[in-house]
C-alpha cells in the first residue's frame, strides 16, 4: 500500500566507473500520479554518448582477458545483492511503470534468473571439438565476444529485459553501455549501481539517460559492435538500417507483436479463459508478447464470450503498490490517447462491441493513465485495422473459426510473429499449429505470456530480426572461430591437397 512520498532519485550517468552530469534535463513520472516525480535525469549529450562507448572500448581488452569464470562469479555477488533488494527494486518500479507490486517482484525475480544462469554458465562448455580429416589435426568451434554492446530496453520490463542483454554480453567478454527506456531511467540506474556494487570492473558496464536520439547516438557509433534492441517495429528498422552501413555490426532487435490465443473446441474451458485474460490484460496488455486477439472455435464462442462479460468487470485495475489489485496504468499519456484510438476504431470495425475501454478517472483522483479494458466481437476479415495493428494495452479481439486451417490463416495473416497460445487437449491438433504459425515463443495449455530466461525470446516478420534474446542471446554477442592445431611434425592438408612445393622437396 501506499506509503510515506519518496524523495526523487537524482539522475547521473555512469561512465568508467564514475557517476557525473547530475542534471535535470527530464524526469519520470508515476504513470499511477503523474504529479509524482520517481527522479529527474541528465539526457546525455552525443559527447557523453561516446565518451561511454568509449569507455567500454578501454575496458574491453582486460575483461577479455579475465576468466570466463571470473567473470562469471562477478554475477554471483549480483545476485546476492538482488536478493537483497527484491521488494524495494519492485516497489521502485511499480511507482516508475505502473505495473502491480506482484508483477513488479516476479520481474526482479526473472532478472535474477537471468543472473543466476549466467552464473551457472561460467562452468559450461563454451565451444565444441570437432573432427578433422587429418588425424594429427584438432579442431575447435570457439567463441569470441565482438566487444561494444549497446543495450537499448524498453519501459515494460526495466530490470529483466536489460539483464537478458547484459548477462549474456559480459559473461561472454563483452563491455556494455546501457541507455535504459526514458520512462524507467531511475531503474536502469539503480541496476547499474547494483552491478557496480557487485565489483564489476569500471568502464565494463556504463550507463546514459535519454530518449531516442541519444540511443540513436549509440547506434551511430561505429565503436559499437553489437546493438541489442527491444521496443517499436519502427525504431528497431531504424537501427538497422543505420547499421547496415557498418561492416560488422551485428543487430538483435525484438519488435514487438499482434500475438493471438487459439481456443479450440475440445479445450479446456475454464483454463482456456483464464490462458485469455491473463494474455490479454496482465501488465495492462503492455507485454510484447500480451495477446490482443483471441481466436475461438465457432461452438464454444458465445460461451466464452459469456465468461468474458463476467470476468473482466471483476479485474481491478488500481495503484500498482496494492498487490490486490490484477493490474496498473498504462506507461503514459502518449499510451492512454494511442490505446483509445483504437478502441475507437474498434467501435467502427467490430461487429459488437462488449466492453467499449475507457479512462478510469476516480483513481488517484485522475492524475493516473488507467484505462478499462476493451472487448469486442470481429468476424475475421484482412482489412480490418484493429486485427493486424499493434495495439500495446488492455484491448482484445474475440475472433471466431471454424476450422484448424482457418485458425492458422488467421493467426498468420499478421505482420508481427511473436508469441502464440494453443488451448486444447488434442496432440495432432497441437502439434498442426506449432508446425504452422509464424512465432518466436509458443505456448500449449498457457497465456502466450511468461517466458523463461533459459529459453530463446524473440521472434519472426516484424518482431525480430533472428537473434533472440535472454538464452538465446550468445548467438549475437560472440561470433564463432574455427581454430585448428597441427600435432605432427609436417603439413597434411585436407581434401587431398598436395604439399609438394615442386622441385626438390623443402
Ligand atoms: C515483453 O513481452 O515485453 O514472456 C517481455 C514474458 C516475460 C517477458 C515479457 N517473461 O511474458
Amino acid at each position: 500500500m501506499r506509503t510515506a512520498p519518496v524523495p526523487p532519485m537524482q539522475g547521473r550517468l555512469s561512465i568508467d566507473g564514475e557517476w557525473v552530469s547530475p542534471r535535470a534535463d527530464f524526469s519520470s513520472s508515476n504513470p499511477a500520479d503523474l504529479a509524482e516525480v520517481v527522479g529527474t535525469f541528465p539526457s546525455a549529450t552525443t559527447g557523453e554518448a561516446d565518451q561511454a562507448v568509449a569507455a567500454a572500448r578501454a575496458a574491453f581488452p582486460a575483461w577479455r582477458r579475465t576468466s570466463r569464470i571470473l567473470r562469471a562469479e562477478c554475477f554471483d555477488r549480483l545476485a546476492q545483492l538482488i536478493k537483497r533488494d527484491t521488494d524495494t527494486l519492485a516497489r521502485l518500479m511499480a511507482r516508475e511503470c505502473g505495473k502491480n507490486v506482484t508483477e513488479c517482484r516476479a520481474e526482479v525475480v526473472e532478472g535474477l534468473h537471468m543472473v543466476q544462469y549466467v552464473f551457472g554458465s561460467g562452468r559450461t562448455p563454451c565451444g565444441e571439438i570437432v573432427a578433422s580429416e587429418i588425424a594429427e589435426k584438432d579442431a575447435f568451434v570457439r567463441r569470441k565476444p565482438w566487444g561494444v554492446v549497446a543495450v537499448i530496453t524498453p519501459w515494460n520490463f526495466p530490470f529483466a529485459v536489460p539483464l537478458w542483454m547484459l548477462g549474456p554480453s559480459l559473461l561472454e567478454g563483452n563491455t556494455c553501455v546501457f541507455k535504459p527506456s526514458e520512462d524507467t531511467p531511475a531503474v536502469g540506474q539503480r541496476l547499474v549501481e547494483l552491478f557496480i556494487e557487485a565489483g564489476f570492473p569500471a568502464g565494463t558496464v556504463n550507463l546514459v539517460h535519454g530518449d531516442g536520439p541519444v540511443g540513436e547516438s549509440l547506434v551511430r557509433n561505429p565503436s559499437v559492435n553489437v546493438v541489442c534492441f527491444t521496443g517499436s517495429y519502427e525504431v528497431g528498422r531504424r537501427i538497422q538500417e543505420i547499421s547496415a552501413s557498418l561492416p560488422d555490426r551485428i543487430v538483435a532487435a525484438e519488435m514487438g507483436g499482434k500475438n493471438a490465443v487459439i481456443v479450440c473446441d475440445d479445450a479446456r474451458f475454464d483454463l482456456a479463459v483464464t490462458a485469455g485474460i491473463l494474455s490479454a490484460f496482465k501488465t495492462t496488455g503492455q507485454r510484447c508478447v500480451s495477446a490482443s486477439r483471441i481466436l475461438i472455435q465457432e461452438s464454444l464462442y458465445d460461451r466464452y464470450i459469456q465468461r468474458f462479460r463476467e470476468v473482466v468487470p471483476r479485474l481491478r485495475f488500481g495503484d500498482p503498490l496494492d498487490p490486490s489489485n490484477f493490474a496498473g496504468p498504462l506507461i503514459n499519456r502518449a499510451a492512454v490517447e494511442k490505446v483509445l484510438r483504437y478502441n475507437a476504431l474498434a467501435t467502427e470495425e467490430a461487429t459488437d462491441v462488449i466492453f467499449p475501454g475507457g479512462e478510469l478517472t476516480s483513481i488517484h483522483g485522475g492524475r493516473g493513465c488507467y484505462l478499462s479494458p476493451c472487448v469486442y466481437t470481429i468476424a475475421y476479415r484482412p482489412d480490418a485495422r484493429v486485427l493486424r495493428e499493434e495495439v500495446f494495452g488492455p484491448h482484445v479481439a474475440l475472433v471466431p473459426f471454424q476450422t484448424d486451417e482457418d485458425a492458422v490463416r488467421i493467426a498468420n495473416d499478421a505482420d508481427y510473429g511473436l508469441s502464440m497460445a494453443v488451448i486444447t487437449e488434442n496432440y495432432r491438433r497441437m502439434r498442426f499449429f506449432r508446425d504452422e504459425c509464424d512465432y518466436g515463443m509458443g505456448y500449449v495449455n498457457l497465456p502466450c505470456i511468461g517466458a523463461e530466461v533459459h529459453l530463446p525470446f524473440g521472434g519472426v516478420k516484424k518482431s525480430g530480426n533472428g537473434h533472440p534474446s535472454a538464452a538465446g542471446l550468445i548467438e549475437a554477442v560472440t561470433h564463432k572461430t574455427a581454430w585448428t592445431v597441427n600435432h605432427g611434425t609436417e603439413i597434411k592438408m585436407a581434401q587431398g591437397l598436395t604439399t609438394d612445393l615442386g622441385g626438390e622437396a623443402a
